[in-house]
């Protein structure tokens, strides 16, 4: 049996959110961890732009992080129970923005160096709007996930971005009480069995290394 190649890198939060879906519909994969400084010539052979994640199956290549949520979601709809079509727009609409602007302002702000004339607290201000709308969307103070209490397509693919923002400056992001929910839905993640499952340390993968395989525990 072969089993779907993941190119992948540990702490990417597009790769986080593409073995989340995985993981969650409990699809294995051969999971080749690559470094971005370093990439393998097997992987730009396969989609040439030289971005994780990059799904490799028998007849396509799904190099978008998102498409490769869409093509798990095909086979194995884990979300369906909590997908009637307000919350799907809603969700679809929110990742938009965290996959455009918060992802812009989340970069001046985090990797302020790597830019000029860059303005921090600016940039810090327009994350916190976002989250400041996405705390409305949270369903109670007591919600361990943004919908509920098992998480959805909005969890995985707009979580790993917030935790890089509280990464940031931890201090001041758990001062914030505006966001209070979403301290608590990211405190829970971080501490789930899923956050532990998709961060497992993998030795970067050599041409002609024996497969190892993700999920470990599938
Ligand atoms: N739109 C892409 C973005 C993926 C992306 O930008 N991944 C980063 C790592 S977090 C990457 O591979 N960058 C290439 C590089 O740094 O050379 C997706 O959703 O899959």
């Amino acid at each position: 049996m072969t089993y779907p190649i993941l190119y992948s890198f540990k702490r990417c939060p597009y790769a986080m959110r593409a073995r989340m879906a995985l993981y969650l519909a409990k699809i294995k994969t051969e999971i080749r961890e690559v470094r971005l400084n370093n990439k393998p010539k097997q992987m730009l052979k396969v989609s040439p732009k030289g971005t994780v994640p990059i799904l490799v199956l028998d007849a396509e290549v799904i190099d978008e992080s998102n498409d490769i949520i869409r093509w798990v979601l095909n086979r194995n709809n884990i979300f369906q129970k909590d997908s009637d079509s307000i919350t799907n727009t809603l969700t679809e609409d929110l990742i938009i923005i965290f996959d455009n602007k918060f992802k812009y302002h989340l970069d001046r702000y985090k990797y302020s160096t790597r830019y000029e004339n860059v303005n921090i607290e600016f940039h810090r201000l327009e994350c916190i709007k976002i989250l400041i709308e996405l705390e409305k969307h949270i369903t109670s103070t007591s919600a361990d996930w943004i919908y509920n209490n098992s998480p959805s397509k909005l969890d995985i693919c707009v979580l790993p971005f917030v935790r890089q923002f509280r990464i940031a400056n931890p201090n001041w992001f758990d001062q914030q009480s505006e966001i209070k929910k979403i301290r608590k839905v990211l405190n829970n993640f971080i501490r789930s069995n899923l956050f532990k499952q998709i961060m497992h340390d993998y030795e970067v993968w050599n041409e002609g290394d024996r497969p190892v395989y993700f999920p470990l525990d599938q």
